[in-house]
């Protein structure tokens, strides 16, 4: 089944939402597959947000990662990348609608709360980049014939 990455940010620890986020996805029907606080710095940084090195806010972003530990959080379900980036909203949170994570606590585009990962592709670099094979758990979800349907997921 499908893996993302889903990172609380230190805006999320410092806003006190770490339980509302990781119960919203819990709910929605994720299963969880690790989960652990690390200290980011500028090394692992410089890779994840590559994407954006020659922007002038590149600095600010990367201080503002470093600035409280934060939790890594990996999720395992039918979609699960498409399924957790919808539950996001998109990257500036005073434009997220309602009921996406960052439309509902964030006003900010950088203290945006949570990073996703944006594609299957990405999803797969990006839980290398920050779980080992170790850290990650395969156990059976008691729910699963209830998530879905026969047809949706036969394991
Ligand atoms: P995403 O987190 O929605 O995938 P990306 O474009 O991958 O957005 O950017 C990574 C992070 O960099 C964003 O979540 C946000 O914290 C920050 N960021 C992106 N664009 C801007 C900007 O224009 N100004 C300030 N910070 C930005
Ligand atoms: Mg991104």
């Amino acid at each position: 089944m499908e893996k993302t990455l889903l990172l609380l940010k230190p805006s999320a620890i410092q806003r006190g939402l770490i339980g509302e986020i990781i119960s919203r996805i819990e709910k929605k029907g994720l299963r969880l597959v690790g989960i652990k606080m690390m200290q980011l710095n500028d090394d692992i940084l410089n890779e994840h947000y590559a994407h954006l090195q020659h922007k002038p806010f590149f600095q600010n972003i990367k201080n503002s990662m470093m600035a409280t530990p934060i939790v890594a959080t990996c999720w395992e379900g039918v979609g699960a990348v498409e399924v957790i980036r919808l539950m996001t909203g998109v990257t500036n949170s005073r434009l997220a609608l309602p009921g996406t994570i960052r439309g509902d606590f964030s006003m900010s585009v950088t203290e945006n709360i949570v990073h996703t990962s944006d594609s299957p592709k990405t999803a797969i670099t990006e839980i290398k980049r920050f779980f080992k094979d170790e850290e990650l758990f395969d156990y059976e979800m008691a729910s699963l014939g209830y998530l879905y349907a026969k047809d949706e997921f036969n394991p």
